[in-house]
Protein backbone atom coordinates (compact mmCIF):
# COMPACT_ATOMS: atom_id res chain seq x y z
CA UNK A 1 0.00 0.00 0.00
CA UNK A 2 1.40 3.56 -0.17
CA UNK A 3 2.18 3.65 3.56
CA UNK A 4 5.02 0.91 3.28
CA UNK A 5 6.29 2.53 0.04
CA UNK A 6 7.14 5.75 2.00
CA UNK A 7 8.43 3.78 5.14
CA UNK A 8 12.34 4.02 4.06
CA UNK A 9 15.49 3.07 6.50
CA UNK A 10 17.45 5.83 8.28
CA UNK A 11 21.06 7.05 7.42
CA UNK A 12 22.42 7.64 10.61
CA UNK A 13 26.59 8.90 10.68
CA UNK A 14 28.84 8.26 13.51
CA UNK A 15 31.46 10.66 13.63
CA UNK A 16 34.43 12.09 15.62
CA UNK A 17 38.56 12.32 16.21
CA UNK A 18 40.31 8.64 15.87
CA UNK A 19 39.97 6.90 19.08
CA UNK A 20 36.86 8.30 19.85
CA UNK A 21 35.04 4.87 19.71
CA UNK A 22 33.04 5.46 16.24
CA UNK A 23 33.95 1.64 15.22
CA UNK A 24 32.95 0.02 17.92
CA UNK A 25 29.66 1.67 18.73
CA UNK A 26 28.92 1.11 14.90
CA UNK A 27 29.04 -2.52 15.75
CA UNK A 28 27.20 -2.40 18.71
CA UNK A 29 24.07 -0.21 17.19
CA UNK A 30 24.37 -2.39 13.83
CA UNK A 31 24.05 -5.61 16.05
CA UNK A 32 21.51 -4.28 18.50
CA UNK A 33 19.10 -2.98 15.46
CA UNK A 34 19.59 -6.16 13.61
CA UNK A 35 18.42 -8.27 16.91
CA UNK A 36 15.47 -6.28 17.52
CA UNK A 37 14.70 -7.45 13.65
CA UNK A 38 15.45 -4.42 11.62
CA UNK A 39 16.74 -3.97 8.06
CA UNK A 40 20.26 -2.83 8.72
CA UNK A 41 23.60 -2.54 6.87
CA UNK A 42 26.88 -1.48 8.40
CA UNK A 43 29.09 0.85 6.28
CA UNK A 44 32.25 3.05 6.52
CA UNK A 45 33.77 5.84 4.76
CA UNK A 46 36.59 5.81 3.34
CA UNK A 47 34.92 2.42 1.80
CA UNK A 48 38.60 1.21 0.79
CA UNK A 49 37.23 -1.80 -1.23
CA UNK A 50 36.88 0.55 -4.47
CA UNK A 51 39.41 1.39 -7.10
CA UNK A 52 39.29 5.01 -5.62
CA UNK A 53 39.55 3.96 -2.23
CA UNK A 54 42.22 1.92 -2.71
CA UNK A 55 44.23 4.98 -3.22
CA UNK A 56 42.82 6.58 -0.45
CA UNK A 57 44.21 4.18 1.51
CA UNK A 58 47.99 3.97 -0.01
CA UNK A 59 47.68 7.82 0.88
CA UNK A 60 46.89 7.11 4.46
CA UNK A 61 49.35 4.77 4.69
CA UNK A 62 52.19 7.33 3.70
CA UNK A 63 53.00 5.01 0.97
CA UNK A 64 51.77 7.43 -1.79
CA UNK A 65 51.89 11.53 -1.58
CA UNK A 66 49.24 13.58 -2.79
CA UNK A 67 47.97 17.28 -3.52
CA UNK A 68 45.93 18.23 -0.35
CA UNK A 69 42.80 19.14 -2.62
CA UNK A 70 43.56 16.08 -4.92
CA UNK A 71 42.83 13.57 -1.56
CA UNK A 72 39.77 16.30 -0.63
CA UNK A 73 38.23 15.10 -4.01
CA UNK A 74 39.26 11.40 -4.01
CA UNK A 75 37.72 11.49 -0.48
CA UNK A 76 34.49 13.16 -2.07
CA UNK A 77 34.05 10.78 -5.12
CA UNK A 78 34.63 7.77 -2.73
CA UNK A 79 31.16 8.90 -1.44
CA UNK A 80 29.54 9.68 -4.60
CA UNK A 81 30.25 6.05 -6.18
CA UNK A 82 28.39 4.53 -3.07
CA UNK A 83 25.81 7.63 -3.20
CA UNK A 84 23.22 5.72 -5.51
CA UNK A 85 22.92 2.68 -3.98
CA UNK A 86 23.10 4.36 -0.58
CA UNK A 87 19.72 5.93 -1.77
CA UNK A 88 18.14 2.21 -2.64
CA UNK A 89 19.65 0.57 0.17
CA UNK A 90 17.40 3.71 2.51
CA UNK A 91 14.21 3.80 0.09
CA UNK A 92 14.39 -0.45 -0.41
CA UNK A 93 13.52 0.57 4.25
CA UNK A 94 16.96 -0.74 4.91
CA UNK A 95 18.72 1.83 8.11
CA UNK A 96 22.77 2.24 7.12
CA UNK A 97 24.92 2.80 10.08
CA UNK A 98 27.50 4.98 8.92
CA UNK A 99 31.47 4.87 9.96
CA UNK A 100 32.67 8.69 9.08
CA UNK A 101 30.85 11.18 6.31
CA UNK A 102 31.22 14.08 4.75
CA UNK A 103 32.11 16.05 8.12
CA UNK A 104 35.27 14.10 8.13
CA UNK A 105 35.64 14.92 4.53
CA UNK A 106 35.20 18.95 5.65
CA UNK A 107 36.47 18.53 9.16
CA UNK A 108 40.34 16.90 8.03
CA UNK A 109 40.91 19.26 4.87
CA UNK A 110 39.90 22.37 6.68
CA UNK A 111 42.19 21.18 9.36
CA UNK A 112 45.00 21.13 6.73
CA UNK A 113 43.47 25.06 5.70
CA UNK A 114 41.76 24.29 3.07
CA UNK A 115 38.75 27.05 2.71
CA UNK A 116 35.68 25.13 4.43
CA UNK A 117 33.26 26.11 1.86
CA UNK A 118 35.50 25.02 -1.01
CA UNK A 119 35.65 21.62 1.01
CA UNK A 120 31.77 21.62 1.42
CA UNK A 121 31.04 21.74 -2.59
CA UNK A 122 31.46 18.67 -3.77
CA UNK A 123 29.65 17.11 -1.44
CA UNK A 124 26.49 19.36 -2.26
CA UNK A 125 23.81 16.55 -3.82
CA UNK A 126 24.92 13.75 -1.37
CA UNK A 127 22.55 12.42 0.99
CA UNK A 128 21.91 14.20 4.44
CA UNK A 129 22.16 12.23 7.22
CA UNK A 130 19.03 11.59 9.56
CA UNK A 131 20.91 11.90 12.42
CA UNK A 132 25.19 12.72 13.02
CA UNK A 133 26.53 11.46 16.36
CA UNK A 134 29.04 13.10 17.37
CA UNK A 135 31.24 10.89 20.19
CA UNK A 136 32.65 14.36 21.74
CA UNK A 137 36.42 13.46 23.36
CA UNK A 138 39.09 15.86 23.96
CA UNK A 139 42.04 14.69 21.63
CA UNK A 140 44.21 14.51 24.70
CA UNK A 141 42.41 12.03 26.30
CA UNK A 142 42.13 10.20 22.81
CA UNK A 143 45.68 10.05 22.14
CA UNK A 144 45.99 8.32 25.92
CA UNK A 145 43.52 5.10 24.67
CA UNK A 146 46.79 4.37 22.51
CA UNK A 147 46.31 2.86 19.65
CA UNK A 148 47.01 5.27 16.91
CA UNK A 149 48.15 3.24 14.39
CA UNK A 150 50.97 4.61 12.24
CA UNK A 151 48.65 6.31 9.60
CA UNK A 152 49.01 9.99 8.27
CA UNK A 153 46.58 12.54 10.89
CA UNK A 154 46.60 10.08 13.98
CA UNK A 155 49.17 12.85 15.57
CA UNK A 156 47.16 14.99 18.72
CA UNK A 157 48.06 18.39 17.11
CA UNK A 158 46.13 17.70 13.76
CA UNK A 159 43.59 15.95 15.75
CA UNK A 160 43.07 19.23 17.96
CA UNK A 161 42.61 21.19 14.60
CA UNK A 162 40.23 18.43 13.01
CA UNK A 163 37.63 18.65 16.50
CA UNK A 164 37.76 22.49 16.36
CA UNK A 165 36.68 22.44 12.79
CA UNK A 166 34.50 19.32 13.45
CA UNK A 167 32.48 21.37 15.94
CA UNK A 168 31.75 24.38 13.67
CA UNK A 169 29.50 22.34 11.10
CA UNK A 170 27.25 21.05 13.97
CA UNK A 171 23.68 21.77 12.80
CA UNK A 172 20.06 20.71 13.41
CA UNK A 173 20.82 16.64 12.76
CA UNK A 174 23.65 16.79 15.50
CA UNK A 175 23.64 15.01 18.87
CA UNK A 176 26.67 15.06 20.83
CA UNK A 177 27.56 12.25 23.26
CA UNK A 178 30.11 12.49 25.89
CA UNK A 179 32.45 9.55 24.40
CA UNK A 180 34.45 9.33 27.99
CA UNK A 181 31.65 8.04 29.59
CA UNK A 182 31.86 4.03 29.60
CA UNK A 183 30.70 2.11 27.04
CA UNK A 184 27.77 0.73 27.83
CA UNK A 185 26.34 4.43 28.93
CA UNK A 186 27.73 5.52 25.46
CA UNK A 187 25.45 2.70 23.76
CA UNK A 188 22.51 3.25 25.49
CA UNK A 189 22.35 6.96 24.68
CA UNK A 190 22.99 6.27 20.91
CA UNK A 191 20.79 3.38 20.74
CA UNK A 192 17.86 5.44 22.09
CA UNK A 193 18.71 8.30 19.56
CA UNK A 194 18.88 6.34 16.76
CA UNK A 195 15.97 3.80 17.44
CA UNK A 196 13.81 6.89 17.30
CA UNK A 197 15.40 8.45 14.37
CA UNK A 198 14.35 4.99 12.71
CA UNK A 199 11.19 5.76 13.83
CA UNK A 200 10.92 9.16 11.99
CA UNK A 201 11.84 7.54 9.17
CA UNK A 202 9.38 4.81 8.65
CA UNK A 203 6.69 7.52 9.38
CA UNK A 204 7.64 9.15 6.17
CA UNK A 205 10.51 11.44 7.40
CA UNK A 206 11.43 12.23 3.39
CA UNK A 207 15.12 12.09 2.22
CA UNK A 208 17.14 15.37 1.92
CA UNK A 209 20.60 16.49 0.55
CA UNK A 210 23.76 18.12 1.84
CA UNK A 211 24.08 21.19 2.85
CA UNK A 212 20.80 22.45 4.13
P1 LIG B 1 39.54 5.37 9.44
O1 LIG B 1 39.40 4.45 8.27
O2 LIG B 1 40.40 4.85 10.54
O3 LIG B 1 38.20 5.92 9.92
O4 LIG B 1 40.44 6.59 8.97
N1 LIG B 1 39.07 11.07 6.32
C1 LIG B 1 37.96 10.29 6.23
C2 LIG B 1 39.22 12.21 5.55
O5 LIG B 1 40.22 12.89 5.63
N2 LIG B 1 38.22 12.54 4.69
C3 LIG B 1 37.08 11.79 4.56
O6 LIG B 1 36.20 12.14 3.75
C4 LIG B 1 36.94 10.61 5.37
C5 LIG B 1 35.71 9.77 5.24
C6 LIG B 1 39.76 10.49 8.64
C7 LIG B 1 40.22 7.30 7.85
C8 LIG B 1 41.00 8.60 7.92
O7 LIG B 1 40.62 9.39 6.81
C9 LIG B 1 40.15 10.67 7.22
C10 LIG B 1 40.67 9.41 9.15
Amino acid sequence: DSKSKESRGALIVLEGLDRCGKTSQSSRLFSSLEGFGYSVDLWRFPDRNTGVGQMISSYLLNQTQLDDRTIHLLFSANRWEKRSMMESKLRSGTTLIVDRYSYSGVAFSAAKGLDIEWCKAPEKGLLAPDLVLYLDIQPEEAAERGGYGGERYEQLEFQKKVSQQYLMMRDHSWKIIDASLPMEDVEKQLSALVLDSVDLCRKGKPLSQLWP
